[in-house]
């Protein structure tokens, strides 16, 4: 389904947002940009992210953070409870945006890797 596909990545958003200065507010900002990428992300269409479906995005120890019920495979809240906690982490001082330094920084690129 071709119409399912986004025009522009999230990362891209992120981007975006960014050189807009408009802010990232991960709480209430677009939770469903990350819900359109899990979609994309589940080739299988089970309505989980298993292992494979994430590639390299997550190591096995955060795979297992990300993984509270151990059943092997990220629901999409699991997934999206992952996206939020990675961004919180990236986020220091906790002002709900992600300016250029936080983005770059090792936290920062670890949520742009869960998002591309
Ligand atoms: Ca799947
Ligand atoms: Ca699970």
């Amino acid at each position: 389904m071709a119409s399912d596909r986004p025009n522009v990545s999230f990362r891209q958003q992120l981007r975006t947002y960014h050189r807009t200065s408009l802010g990232l507010q991960c709480a209430n900002w677009r939770p469903e940009a990350a819900s359109t990428l899990f979609d994309k992300l589940d080739r299988d269409h089970d309505g989980t992210l298993d292992r494979r479906e994430l590639g390299g995005r997550l190591s096995a120890a955060e795979f297992a953070a990300a993984d509270p019920d151990e059943d092997g495979t990220l629901s999409k809240d699991e997934y999206l409870k992952a996206v939020e906690n990675r961004f919180k982490v990236a986020d220091p001082d906790n002002d709900g945006t992600l300016d250029e330094k936080e983005l770059r920084s090792r936290s920062g690129q670890a949520l742009l890797r869960l998002l591309q």
